[in-house]
């Protein structure tokens, strides 16, 4: 039997391929994009245009299609009142989060960057191999995505740092939080990977004052989104040497401006935001059973509370 709800969808990236999941889950779904949808029960969204949404007036639930909702909740005031945004939890973006972190993470410890600029020139230099169980981990965020990266490289024998805004208790990791907590984390972090939410009071958090809190020559890992990180001040630490490398993944205009110095600078490497990509077959079917749950009168996780950001 088809579902008596209806869903408004837009994405500016794989939509074909949503709807097909979506039909495929829930036959005969009442599936609307576009500008003349007529008005739906939810809507699932990443980066809508505004006017877009501000149609939906009587959406009981807005779906965005990823992790963070830092960009819905710049058009959360065209929203009906009260109307719940909920994010997509995990969905296999947690195991492609702790890969990513291993990688630069091994790639550090194991100096592969500094033997691929030996080989560049033909040299052979051996260097002192560097112990795991003296390279400190810190993880900025220990939510759904940065608690696995922190327990799997703590299970790998890293000394790990974790820091939230409330204070967590993760098995293994040293749990920090709040402004003193967030130092005493940059303090012991050789590599420090950033999970935490786009929010007010995250952006910039990592600036001139903070960088320098890190061990001289750490590694920063940036898989959140570019303005947590003062791009900036990274680059001023950077080409003191102060910080030896950053794996960026995210940044503040997306994608790169051709003429950002990040291209180019020999103590950065680019990834196009694909640190942890949604999967969309889990995705589309979380999103339905979270829908159902909704239908039934059940609550769901995931819902963001638009007063703290995430
Ligand atoms: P969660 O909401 O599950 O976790 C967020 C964590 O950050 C929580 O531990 C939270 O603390 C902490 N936090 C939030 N604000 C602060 C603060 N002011 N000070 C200290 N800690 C804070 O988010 P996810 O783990 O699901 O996702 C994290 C982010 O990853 C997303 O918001 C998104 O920006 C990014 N992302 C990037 C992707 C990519 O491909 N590069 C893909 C997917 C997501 P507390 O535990 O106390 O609530
Ligand atoms: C997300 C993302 O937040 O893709 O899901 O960055």
């Amino acid at each position: 039997m088809a579902p008596h709800y209806s869903i408004f969808l837009h994405t500016p990236e794989d939509q074909d391929t949503w709807a097909a999941h979506l039909r495929e889950l829930r036959p005969g779904v009442a599936l609307h994009t576009g500008g003349n949808a007529p008005l739906c029960d939810y809507a699932l969204v990443w980066n809508p245009p505004v006017e877009l949404l501000a149609r939906q007036t009587k959406l009981r639930a807005v779906f965005a299609l990823g992790a963070g909702v830092d960009s819905l909740l710049t058009v959360v005031d065209r929203l009906p009142p009260g109307v719940p945004i909920i994010r997509v939890e995990d969905a296999g973006m947690a195991d492609q989060m702790v890969e990513y972190s291993l990688f630069a993470v091994l790639e550090t410890l194991r100096r592969m960057r500094e033997y691929r600029a030996a080989q560049a020139s033909r040299q052979w230099a051996p260097a002192a191999p560097l112990a795991r169980s003296s390279f400190s981990v810190g993880v900025l965020g220990l939510g759904t995505l940065g608690t696995p990266v922190a327990r799997e490289l703590a299970r790998t024998g890293f000394p790990v740092w974790g820091w939230s805004r409330t204070p967590r208790d993760v098995p293994g990791v040293q749990c920090c939080s709040g402004t003193a907590g967030m130092r005493e984390v940059l303090e012991h972090s050789n590599v420090v990977i950033v999970l935490v939410p786009l929010t007010d009071d995250t952006r910039g958090i990592l600036n001139s004052t903070t960088l320098a809190m890190l061990p001289r020559r750490a590694v920063v890992v940036n898989l959140a989104r570019g303005a947590v990180v003062d791009d900036q001040a990274l680059l001023e630490h950077l080409d003191s040497g102060g910080i030896s490398h950053a794996y960026l993944d995210v940044f503040s205009t997306e994608p790169l401006p051709q003429d950002h110095r990040f291209w180019t600078h020999r103590g950065v490497t680019v990834t196009p935001h694909i640190a942890a990509q949604t999967p969309v077959d889990a995705a589309a079917r979380q999103i339905i059973c979270k829908i159902e749950r909704l239908e039934a009168g059940e609550e769901v996780t995931g819902v963001v509370n638009p007063h703290r950001g995430y």
